[in-house]
């Protein structure tokens, strides 16, 4: 997978994308990520990317120029037969949820653009985004942390990602339910045991056990989640 992102701050990504499996994913080339400055696409003296906004107002709007220019160099680096999303992250998008990253898994490019909170001209909302996610009800001061959990949803659903793909199947928010909870060594830490039954080699009971664990973890933590009937797959 091949991943661009625009940003006016490139020196945030520096972090998430050099540790533990996601630079191993990038080492074995699983993923590539091409983090592109919105400023290196600006014409005009001062490299202005931002203006105040038509009618008034508080606060600047991100112009559209530069946002078209860099997406258009990128695309054109691209084989033209190729669909790619253009993302842009927004508090106004739709919510990030495990299917919108299985859906973004498919996909061999993708194009983020992180907006700043204040706004983004309409034009690049209308003409060149494709699709925009929020990555729940609270509000970022720019686009460029949900792109990181974004991007990390997604990628760790790539072959090749994880060590165990069963790590992908048992885990909360695939099979819907949350995960029950895990021990291991020592089997009695100061007064606290481990459950008995985690010690008893009964492989039909320890998975029975876990079911029911998980099952009552997600209606006491999250009801939500199996009113919506996510328990029934
Ligand atoms: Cl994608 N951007 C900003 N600025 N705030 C957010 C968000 C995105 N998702 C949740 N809050």
């Amino acid at each position: 997978m091949q991943i661009f992102i625009l940003t006016l701050f490139p020196e945030m990504f520096e972090g998430p994308f050099k540790c533990g499996l996601f630079q191993k994913a990038t080492d074995s080339g699983v993923v590539k990520v091409d983090i592109r400055n919105i400023r290196d696409y600006t014409h005009n003296k001062h490299h202005t990317t931002d203006d105040s906004p038509y009618g008034g107002g508080a606060g600047m709007v991100m112009k559209p120029e530069p946002i078209f220019e860099a997406v258009e160099t990128i695309k054109a680096e691209i084989p033209p037969k190729e669909k790619v999303p253009v993302i842009l992250l927004t508090p106004q998008g739709r919510v990030l949820s495990q299917e919108t990253a299985a859906e973004l898994s498919q996909f061999y490019y993708m194009i983020f653009i992180c907006g700043q909170y204040e706004g983004i001209d309409e034009r690049v909302r209308e003409y060149l985004v494709t699709d925009e996610i929020s990555i729940g009800d609270y509000v970022l001061s720019g686009g460029e942390l949900a792109a990181m959990v974004v991007i990390n949803t997604v990628v760790r659903l790539l072959p090749g990602f994880l060590g165990s793909p069963a790590s992908l199947l048992s885990e909360s928010h695939t099979d819907g339910l949350l995960e029950y909870p895990q021990y291991t060594r020592p089997p009695k830490f100061r007064d606290w045991e481990v459950p008995e039954i985690l010690l008893s080699g009964n492989h039909a009971q320890i998975a029975q056990w876990r079911q029911e664990q998980s099952i009552i973890r997600t209606k006491t933590r999250r009801p939500d989640m199996i009113k919506k009937g996510k328990l029934l797959h």
